[in-house]
Parts: structure tokens; sequence; C-alpha cells
């Protein structure tokens, strides 16, 4: 049996977007976020005792302002050095032999991957061969894959990549390759990097993106960190590999959508927005937040809310503090309510085959799932760009029919003639 911590884009001292202009910014935070991530992930290295750790590309943003950049990144392997973990690593994108112009010598259990052509590590106390190729150049639009060696008969193998691997929008094209390409080459892991979001895109062998260490703005939400993996030798052949998320992320970033519909005064905000982020406050524990909060819904407000933007921001802030202000954070305040109004005959002819439509597809399981289809090639073109937690899932979309339904239907009433 042993473990290993699988990590990718650290991105270090890449500053944190949209937090600049506004004079209650947490900026040590903010400004430490991506280091302190990586303490946090040397640590869980330690504690847990795994055998070794992968970095799968982009350590750096891009070139070093200074050498303290890489003198931090030394520093943390060097930890992981005094704790007899040797690190396997190799370039991407973002830190491509040709993007870093300073070299830093680094600590001997730190390996590095040839970006000249594929490479084989062993450990041969834990029976692990590691495959890789690094990036040389920024932008790499071959597919490494075909170069790597075949598997190492009687070890377990792991295929370390910096790939955008069948693409997705908002992250650039580099390095591509099919997914059925990893799983036939006979690998018993895929250890990717590049796309930001979590990912096990194959699990019979895992296909893995373990995601950014530290979100870096609103549309890197969610937790960040690394994966935990254990490898346990199945007697007769083959491998147990277990998965575990683990978050080291320092400030994470969050949206929070509070529904206005039918209030009233600015009292009433205060208390809605307060209890959206106590909920918030509640779920991501122990961890600074960066909200993002948007208001919805149809209210008398609706006109104040944009004539007055200086107080619905105080208002809103008002409401974190409420909530736990020195732990949440309001990034941004974006209004999307809608004036309430009373239908007019028109209206209400309009609106009701809508309502017809939407109870049919209510009912309707294979027009939903085609919907389905076309929602997901949607969303696998916006990529990145849309957050995990904006995207639509099976579950989600009976949800999102029945309350466009009681939309309609408040619509309709609210419309019909007394
Ligand atoms: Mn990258």
């Amino acid at each position: 049996m042993f473990s290993f911590v699988h990590c990718a884009d650290l991105h270090l001292d890449s500053p944190l977007r949209g937090l600049s202009n506004r004079p209650d910014a947490p900026v040590e935070a903010l400004r430490g976020a991506t280091r302190q991530a990586l303490s946090n992930l040397v640590q869980l290295c330690i504690d847990e005792q795994v055998d070794f750790v992968v970095i799968a590309g982009d350590v750096y943003d891009g070139d070093w302002p200074d050498y303290s950049t890489g003198l931090f990144f030394h520093s943390q392997m060097a930890r992981l050095g005094n704790h007899g973990i040797p690190v396997y690593m190799l370039r991407g994108n973002h830190d491509a032999a040709s993007a870093i112009s300073r070299r830093l010598v680094l600590p001997a259990n730190v390996h590095e991957f040839s970006v000249h052509q594929p490479a084989t590590f062993t450990l041969d106390n834990v029976r692990v061969a590691l495959h890789g190729q690094g990036f040389a150049e920024r932008a790499l639009h071959a597919n490494l894959v075909p170069g790597y060696p075949a598997p190492m008969a009687g070890y377990f193998n792991i295929g370390v990549l910096h790939t955008a691997a069948e693409g997705q929008e908002g992250h650039e094209p580099y390095a591509p390759c099919r997914i059925a390409e990893l799983v036939d080459k006979g690998y018993d892991y895929w250890a990717l990097g590049h796309i930001h979001q979590r990912q096990v895109l194959h699990t019979q062998p895992y296909v893995v993106f373990p995601g950014n260490l530290q979100g870096r703005h609103v549309h890197e939400s969610g937790a960040k960190g690394c994966t935990l993996v254990r490898v346990r030798g199945r007697p007769g052949g083959g491998w147990d590999v277990q998965l575990a998320h683990r978050s080291v992320d320092v400030v994470r970033w969050a949206w929070c959508r509070v529904s206005l519909d039918g209030a009233a005064s600015f009292e009433e905000l205060v208390a809605r927005v307060a209890d959206g982020l106590a909920a918030l406050a509640a779920e991501h524990a122990e961890r600074l937040l960066a909200v993002r909060v948007q208001l919805t819904g149809c209210t008398p407000l609706h006109g104040a809310l944009l004539a007055e933007r200086d107080r619905t921001v105080y208002e809103v802030l008002n409401a974190a503090a409420l909530a736990g202000a020195e732990r949440v954070w309001v990034e941004q305040v974006r209004v999307t309510t809608q004036p309430p109004g009373q239908l007019a005959d028109g209206d209400h002819a309009a609106w009701t085959p809508v309502w017809s439509a939407i109870m049919t597809a209510l009912q309707d399981a294979q027009l939903q799932s085609n919907f389905m289809q076309h929602v997901q090639a949607v969303e696998r073109r916006l990529g990145s760009r849309l957050a995990a937690e904006e995207r639509i899932t099976e579950d989600g979309l009976a949800e999102l029919l029945q309350a466009a339904a009681d939309m309609v239907e408040q619509l309709l009433r609210r419309g019909w003639p007394e």
C-alpha cells in the first residue's frame, strides 16, 4: 500500500483578480493566498505521510517578478525533502522552459521531467513508474501521448501530462489528446494538469484533473486543492485506487444569489442577504470567503436598487457584517431584479402557451434528455467561464422546470382579470 498527492496549477504569486478598488479588501490574505495554499499542501503531504508528490505543471504563473517566487517554491520543496518525500514535476504552458528566464537549482528530492523527450522515473520501494514530458515552449500544440513509453510490467504506472485533453473553452488547447488514447496507453493513473476545474475524466484507470490549488477569481469558485490517491495491490494482480479531494485553499470564491421576491424594504433585503451569506459561511467553515452577491426576484425595491447603487452596496455590506464580516468579504454586488407588474390581457395570451410547454416538458423524459444534450454542448463550449454551480445537472433541470412553471403560474394568476 502506498499513497501520493497529485496537484497542478499552483500559479504561485498570480494576482487574485477583481479586488483592488475597494478599501475593505482583505489585501494581505489575498496577496499571500497562492503561497499559503502551497504551504497547506506541503503540510497535508507531511501529515498524511505520503510516499511522493506529483505536480502536473504550471507551478509558476509566468516569469517571476523577482527571485522570491522561486525561493518560496524551493523552501516548500525542501520541507518535503526534510520528511523524505520526493517530488515529480513538469513544466506547463505558464512555466514552460522558454517562459521562465531565472533559474534555481531545486533540492535533491525534486525530479523534473525533461522538456525534450518523455522520460521515466521509478520508485523501486513502492514499485511505481512515472512517465512524463514538460513544455519547452508556451504554445505546445502537439499531442505528447504517442511518445510516452509503454507501461513497465509489475509497476504502478503513472502518466504525468499538462494538457487541455479534449479541449475546454477558456483554457488554451495545448498538448491535446483523446481520453480513449490515455486509457489505451495501459497506465494505472493519469495525473493531468492545466484545467482549473477539478474533473475525473475516467475511472478505470483514473484520468484526473485535480484543479488549481487556490481560486483566483469568482469564475474559479468553490473548494480548491489536490487529489490524495491511495493505492493497494490486489492479491492476484491489479490495483485498488482510491481518490480523495483535499482542500488547501485559503480564500474561497463563492456566489450568493438572493431572491428579493416581494421584499418591500431595505431592512428585508438586509435580513435575506444576511441569511444567504450566513448559510454560505457555514458551508465553507474556517475560510475567508470572497462572495459575489446577486440580487434577483420581483420586488418593489427594484427601482431603488438601481437608482441608489451606493446604498444597495452599503446595505449588502451591512448584511455581510451581520453574517460574520471577518470571514465574509463581498467582492461585488450585482442587481438583476425585476419590477413587480400587472399583466395586460395580451400578455396573458402570450404566457399561457409558455406555461403549457413547461408542463409538457415536465412530463416528458425524452424531451428533457434531448434538452440536456444541448445544454451540455453549450456548457462544454463555455468551459471554465461557467462556474461549477452554474452548470445544469439532470436533477437540476427538473427543479428548474418546476421553478419556471411556478413563476409563470404566478404571472398568470396576477394577470388574470378579477
Ligand atoms: Mn496550463
